[in-house]
């Protein structure tokens, strides 16, 4: 039975969507050393596994990476040493913390994306390679900032790399973009992706999960925020890119997939948050949606992709 805020279920949530009953699946004492949260972790499916990326916050509140796989997706062994993660020559000089990693299978390696907070500068966005989630390497440089929440797609689209991405404000203020690129390293042709303006939207978005491939289209869950007198909550949605020219919206939902509302996304480092930057379609076409609950665990939600994709179809 779903533990929520009040003494009876809410009944009001969209329903496409199961918490998973293990809630939190991670926790920060479930870490090996002390931390003061384990949230937000790039996912990917890897040598028949699901792997995270966990982004674990010691008790300074810097953040590590840790690698945690499971032949389930629900039961993670956590490995005990954070990866080793190459800095740039700009982080070695401003780095002040790095979030949020994605993982995207393409071309026989895995990239990964971050953001990097520099002192006096915001946030910029890095990519590395790896093969095998010990050895990362650096590919090209930093953004210019502030620049956030980017996401590889997982091939290359008439030939060149393709990214979601959300440059902002540096009061953290922004919307989803796409890039292109020849080689990685130069991105360019920046087009907004256009969503509906939803009430749980109206402060920022960007993309969550990396895109999913669907003959129907590319599958985006992403969050969004809105402000209330209590601060700013964050939910996920999701949209349908097209396929061969993914800055064009084929379907948004106005309503939203997930919204902070059990005690584990309403309580802790920053309340009211679900926040998510890793899904994997598992082998029976399970989504499994892993997410930060108010910034402190890692939560899983599920459904299938026949299911989501109909959902985001279902409203256009
Ligand atoms: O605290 C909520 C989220 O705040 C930031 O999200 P965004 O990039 O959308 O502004 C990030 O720090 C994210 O990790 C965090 O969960």
């Amino acid at each position: 039975m779903e533990t929520s805020i009040e003494s009876r279920p809410l009944t009001y949530q969209s329903g496409i969507l199961q918490r998973h009953s293990e809630n939190p699946i991670i926790a920060p004492g479930d870490l090996p050393t002390p931390c003061s949260s384990v949230f937000n972790c790039g996912a990917v499916r890897y040598r028949n596994r699901v792997l995270l990326l966990l982004r674990v916050e010691d008790m300074a509140r810097d953040n590590h990476f840790h690698v945690a796989t499971s032949e389930d997706g629900v039961n993670f062994q956590i490995e005990p040493t954070p990866i080793d993660y190459p800095l740039r020559e700009t982080e070695t000089r401003f780095l002040e913390n790095r979030f949020d990693m994605r993982i995207t299978p393409l071309e026989g390696s895995y990239y990964v994306t971050h953001a990097s907070w520099l002192a006096g500068y915001g946030s910029c966005i890095g990519i590395a390679r790896t093969k095998d989630f010990h050895s990362f390497e650096p590919v090209g440089e930093l953004s210019v900032p502030s620049n956030r929440n980017a996401a590889l797609f997982p091939e290359k689209i008439h030939g060149r790399y393709a990214r979601l991405e959300r440059p902002q404000d540096i009061d953290g203020s922004g919307r989803i973009w796409i890039s292109y690129s020849p080689d990685l390293i130069h991105w360019g042709e920046s087009r907004p992706i256009v969503l509906p303006v939803v009430p749980w939207g109206r402060c920022k978005s960007g993309i969550g999960a990396v895109p999913i491939k669907t003959p129907r289209g590319w599958l985006c869950i992403y969050h969004a925020t809105s402000k209330n007198c209590a601060g700013e909550n964050y939910y996920l949605g999701v949209m349908l890119l097209d396929l061969e020219r993914p800055e064009k919206v084929l379907a948004a939902p106005r309503q939203f997939i997930l919204q902070p509302e059990t005690p584990y996304e309403c309580m802790g480092q920053v309340p009211n948050a679900v926040f998510t930057n890793g899904a994997v379609v598992m082998p029976d076409d399970t989504i499994n949606i892993y997410y930060g609950g108010a910034d402190t665990r890692v939560c899983l939600a599920q459904t299938t992709l026949p299911n989501l994709l109909d959902f985001c179809l279902s409203e256009k």
